[in-house]
């Protein structure tokens, strides 16, 4: 056995638990490098890796339904109760009750795109990023609302220090630095077919961000939950980096949560057709309220129709909540926070051998839904999938940046129509700034749009 002063009892453990191969290289080591793979083993819980190994393929068994939920107001009684929902979560706003959280630990990849996904332009004519969307946004609705609203991202260790330093060579987009809050999620390690830890070189092992559910933990482990509370805060309005229409602080949402003294509340809407890649919200035989993953979700039932002859499976989740800080609190207080881990077989580049080469591997993920069952306080609210919904997933196609600037412009083209605000060009590609409006009642009726084929408002 390869041994190091004051790591002797890390190579033992590693090597008691069947990873000696770790050190195969080991003599082809610099100190530093020795040194850093100690380091990280060190980290290592064992434990958990044998865990992860065993229980890669463990399935849910408690049976399962569509999840009920608060559908687009159809009637006057319903429209009145959205209108009382909207007070209550302007009134919940302005009391400074509410922060955003955006989970950005995932890179850019899947579009062919080096670096942190946020950094994408995707503003289809002022070209902004996807981080300075949602911190424009952030910074209107403080404005709007007169309140400080603190931006808390979570980033992971592959994007930490592009994404800080980003937002500091943009000032934060005008949002203060005591409302701003980066952290990185925790790493997993990955592993081979038959459960070995790998390395991604000579001297680092292989690991992958522990999933967005790993962001409730990172929330207690980085201090932005006692922050919260120092500050008064109780709702926690969580979204994704991937989209740039995202409501991220929405009166009506946050006053259904408010008022139904809810613990977690999320957006759904109407999936589009059965292979569409969203999981659907679902209500599993005790009462309690889930997400079922869309690669989880058997196709009889993601194709079973109800007795309108619509999708039963119909509510699509767009990864949209809202948390109760003390919800979020009790869940992660003491031990690690117990949320499954799902299992994706993928090919990594390991360093094996001496050499770099591709094998067949396992990766582990906690998504942040499988946080909904852990109360029965839940509220599903639907939203419209043309005014709240772009993804920006892949490089062409479905769900790519074009489709996603497409859906920008066609819902400010909207937004000014609404508002009687002729187009100028009929055909005109139209964005409006974050900053002049995160809603149509932002827009000034007076409002003149150049007679362009290209028009960026603000
Ligand atoms: C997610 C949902 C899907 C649907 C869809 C809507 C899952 C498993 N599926 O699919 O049901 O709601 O979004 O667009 O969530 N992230 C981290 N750390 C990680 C992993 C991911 O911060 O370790 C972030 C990532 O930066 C992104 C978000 O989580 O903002 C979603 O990740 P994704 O793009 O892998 O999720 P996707 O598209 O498979």
């Amino acid at each position: 056995m390869v041994s190091y002063s004051g790591f002797d009892d890390v190579i033992k453990r590693a090597c008691d638990n069947g990873q000696g191969h770790l050190f195969d290289e080991w003599d082809s080591l610099a100190e530093e490098e020795k040194k850093s793979l100690l380091r990280e083993l060190s980290s290592v819980d064992f434990d958990l890796v044998k865990k992860l190994f065993r229980e890669k393929d463990a399935a849910v068994h408690l049976e399962y339904g569509p999840a009920p939920f608060i559908s687009l107001p159809a009637t006057d009684a319903q429209r009145e109760e959205f209108r009382l929902a909207r007070e209550a979560g302007i009134k919940a706003i302005r009391g400074g009750k509410v922060a955003a959280f955006l989970v950005a630990g995932g890179q850019g990849s899947r579009l062919g795109f080096e670096g942190p996904k946020g950094k994408f332009p995707v503003g289809p004519v002022s070209g902004k990023t996807l981080f300075c969307i949602h911190a424009e946004k952030i910074l209107k609705y403080s404005r709007k609302y007169g309140v400080a609203i603190p931006f808390l991202i979570m980033t992971s260790e592959e994007n930490h220090v592009e994404t800080t330093a980003y937002f500091k060579d943009n000032k934060n987009f005008g949002i203060p630095d005591r409302d701003m809050m980066i952290f990185p999620q925790n790493m997993i390690p990955s592993l081979d077919a038959a459960g070995n830890l790998v390395l991604k070189g000579k001297n680092g092992l292989f690991r992958n961000p522990d999933g967005h559910g790993g962001s409730l933990t990172a929330l207690n482990s980085s201090g932005a939950l006692k922050m919260l509370a120092d500050r008064g805060i109780d709702i926690i309005s969580y979204f994704q980096v991937d989209n740039p229409l995202v409501r991220i602080v929405d009166p009506e949402f946050i006053g259904f949560h408010v008022q139904k003294g809810a613990h977690v509340s999320s957006k759904a809407l109407k999936k589009a057709y059965p292979e569409e890649k969203i999981g659907v919200f679902v209500k599993f035989e005790n009462g309690r309220i889930g997400v079922m993953e869309y690669s989880d979700l058997p196709e009889d039932r993601s194709r079973q129709k109800d007795s309108s002859g619509g999708l039963a499976y119909s509510a699509g989740s767009i990864a949209i909540h809202l948390f109760d800080r003390s919800f979020v609190e009790r869940v992660t207080a003491g031990r690690e926070l117990s949320l499954p881990f799902h299992t994706a077989r993928k090919k990594l580049k390991v360093y094996e051998k001496g050499a770099m080469r591709e094998i067949e591997g396992l990766k582990f993920e906690k998504f942040v839904f499988d946080a909904l069952p852990l109360t029965e306080h839940n509220v599903v609210f639907e939203t419209l999938r043309s005014e709240e919904f772009a993804p920006v997933k892949n490089p062409e196609g479905v769900d790519s940046v074009h489709s996603a600037r497409d859906l920008m412009v066609d819902l400010h083209r909207k937004w000014l129509l609404e508002r009687g605000v002729s187009l100028g060009k009929s055909t005109a590609i139209v964005e409006i700034s974050p900053l002049l409006a995160v809603e149509p009642d932002d827009i000034d009726p007076s409002i003149k749009v150049p007679d362009r084929d290209k028009v960026f408002l603000e």
